[in-house]
């Protein structure tokens, strides 16, 4: 009775946190750290508001789509809005596009949430999904002609892994010169604490590739041959393959002749052992720059039961990762030395990929870690509320808070499959 209490307090409150983050027609992921549209938070707020209103859960995402490329890309930022409080912002960005964007990509979710908030509702659903599927396949298309010359997915700048300042792209990231950059005024450290934010010397990098984009009015094929920073991701490769196999049912179910989709993702399935790291024994990030990997392994190596192609050896890692902490999956090891519980992609934990991950557990039949993953994620949202990520190993929620897509994977999976709930 308790838990269902809480629960139902916790629903609205979620509720009312993506209501509260509406900007019409899209949401931010929280007010005053990042005030415009995010491209795979979008797609988890989406998959939110398919909960309690399946009109508007469309919505998001074909605001999302209305500003693709025409070359496909989606970009990882939309500013539908001017706002003074996130750096960098679309002057810097300089990609000339309406609405103005960010010239690099994000994981490419949507395809997989898509698909989700359809089975809410197939018949409702058909109409939109039947005009936003070419989109996706256009999307996912760029990801193939763009990014994977190896195969695997390659990312231009950290922050398209969504994983930004993750020990996997430190390699990458030391070949980056980010010291002719200029004055510029962080904002994320006025609205959060910078001790759970990257670096000084990260965010000069940072600045650094955008700069190069923007210098060769965004060439894709410039920045992936002479860019300062590309490495291979096995987050966005899994995430990649699982989101062909859904964008693929769902063209069946339309009339469509999927066997170009299929294709892509039996590619990328025939390429995921070249991401697989004897020394870590994980899958791990190519610094395609050196031809070395990374050394590490990260959340993102579990994202291959998302996409199915995880090994026996993986299993036995992610034990040993995950019980070196309390809640949920941390991002980064908890062993190595680049291992900073609160420091944003260095080791916090984080609901959205926890979610991420417990699907692909089901997926492959490991209920039980599914939900091992549900109820920390869980514990950590009831004790304190909906924060962007937390400290692995006592819970303390960082980031920032009444964010967006914490509230979505409540409504959906956190919350939402507490056995205790349907029992009240
Ligand atoms: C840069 C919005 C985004 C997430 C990313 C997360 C963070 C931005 C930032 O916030 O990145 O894109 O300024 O730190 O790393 O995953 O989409 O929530």
């Amino acid at each position: 009775m308790t838990t269902h209490r809480i629960s139902s307090a916790l629903d609205d409150q979620a509720r009312a946190i993506l209501q509260g983050n509406d900007r019409g027609g899209y949401t931010i992921p929280t007010d005053g750290l990042y005030p415009y549209q995010w491209n795979w938070d979008s797609a988890f707020a989406a998959w939110g508001f398919s909960t309690f209103d399946l009109d508007r859960a469309w919505t998001e995402l074909e605001t999302l789509f209305s500003a693709q490329w025409d070359d496909g890309m989606v970009p990882h930022i939309i500013f539908h809005k001017q706002d003074p409080g996130y750096f960098p912002g679309p002057e810097v960005w300089g990609t000339n596009k309406t609405p103005a964007t960010s010239g690099i990509s994000q994981p490419p979710v949507a395809a997989t949430m898509a698909r989700l908030i359809l089975q809410a509702d197939p018949e409702a659903g058909r109409e939109r999904i039947a005009a936003l599927w070419p989109k996706i396949v256009a999307w996912h298309r760029w990801w193939r002609d763009y990014r994977c010359g190896t195969g695997v997915v390659a990312i231009t700048h950290p922050w398209e892994s969504g994983r930004d300042n993750c020990p996997d792209w430190d390699i990458g990231m030391a070949g980056v010169d980010g010291s002719n950059v200029g004055e510029y005024t962080r904002r994320d450290t006025g609205h959060v604490d910078p001790s759970m934010r990257p670096g000084k010397a990260e965010y000069d990098r940072y600045i650094a590739m955008v700069q190069f984009g923007r210098a060769c009015g965004w060439d894709q094929r410039e920045i992936v041959a002479n860019g300062p920073f590309l490495m291979e991701d096995p987050g966005i490769t899994f995430i990649l393959t699982r989101a062909n196999d859904d964008l693929a049912a769902m063209g069946r179910d339309l009339g469509h002749d999927v066997s170009e989709i299929e294709g892509w993702a039996a590619d990328l399935r025939a390429a995921a052992p070249r991401l697989w790291n004897p020394e870590t024994r994980g899958f791990d990030a190519r610094d395609l720059k050196t031809g070395r990997f990374a050394d590490r392994i990260a959340s993102a190596a579990f994202l291959a039961y998302l996409a199915g192609v995880e090994t026996p050896e993986l299993a036995a890692r992610m034990d040993g990762i995950w019980d070196a902490v309390r809640y949920g999956f941390p991002s980064a090891d908890p062993a190595a030395d680049s291992f900073e519980p609160r420091r944003y992609w260095r080791g916090p934990s984080w609901p959205v990929v926890n979610a991420l991950l417990a699907i692909g557990l089901k997926d492959r039949g490991l209920d039980a870690a599914a939900e091992r993953l549900r109820r920390e994620t869980a514990e950590l949202i009831e004790a304190h509320g909906f924060f962007e990520y937390f400290d692995p190993i006592d819970g303390t929620p960082c980031g920032g808070d009444a964010f967006t897509w914490t509230a979505a994977i409540w409504l959906t999976w956190a919350g939402a499959d507490d056995p205790a709930k349907g029992a009240a």
